[in-house]
């Protein structure tokens, strides 16, 4: 669930028509006070979106907001099924104010590959390789996530597939997970279009 708002203990809720700063908050509990509230715009409203504020003075809320997003610790992923660049990729993530997704961890590796890309991998359209969010572009061999600009180093967590990355044909500087491959990363021509995953923080 996410939300453009939050309260505390009812607190005072926007009236339209009230002088809010004359108002007592304690007017606010047990007459059914009641305020909306909206999904952010990738969530899908369900419920009346009616936050209500009983004589408990704690607001009650009927909605939930779905999305296409999971949730996995304390962030959101998506597959994009839509076939993209590796920087076009990266834009459409920032458009969500997300990013292009950044694993840093096996545990991280194995939820994205087995519970969020995995239940596509059977259909006829089947996605065998998506992009991530690192690359080599500034500076060939160093890989950083864009995201966090953060290079990756030896003790940082990667899952290569033996003898990546190789740069072939030196030209391969954005890095693909494959299904196929269970997960390893495999460095590839940013041109190429491919899904992508990504990821945003939970706020
Ligand atoms: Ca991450
Ligand atoms: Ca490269
Ligand atoms: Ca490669």
């Amino acid at each position: 669930m996410s939300l453009t708002g939050y309260l505390i203990d009812c607190g005072i809720p926007y009236v339209e028509g009230a002088d809010i700063n004359s108002s007592d908050r304690w007017d606010a509990i047990g007459i059914r006070r009641q305020m909306h509230l909206k999904c952010y715009k990738e969530f899908n409203l369900t419920g009346s979106g009616l936050f209500s504020c009983p004589s408990s003075g704690k607001w009650i809320a009927d909605l939930r907001c779905d999305s296409e997003w999971k949730i996995y610790e304390d962030n959101i992923y998506i597959l994009q099924e839509l076939h993209l660049n590796w920087q076009q990729a990266k834009e459409k993530c920032e458009e969500y104010q997300a990013y292009l997704v950044e694993i840093n961890s096996k545990n991280e590796n194995i939820w994205i590959t087995e519970k969020l890309v995995n239940p596509f991998h059977g259909k006829p359209n089947r996605i065998t390789v998506f992009w991530i969010g690192a690359s080599d572009i500034k500076q060939e061999g160093s890989f950083t996530w864009s995201k966090s600009k953060t290079l990756l180093k030896n003790t940082d967590y990667t899952n290569w597939n033996r003898g990546e990355p190789n740069d072939a044909g030196r030209n391969e500087d954005c890095v693909l997970l494959s299904l196929d491959l269970k997960g390893k990363w495999n460095d590839f021509p940013c041109k190429s279009k491919l899904p992508f995953v990504c990821e945003k923080e939970l706020k």
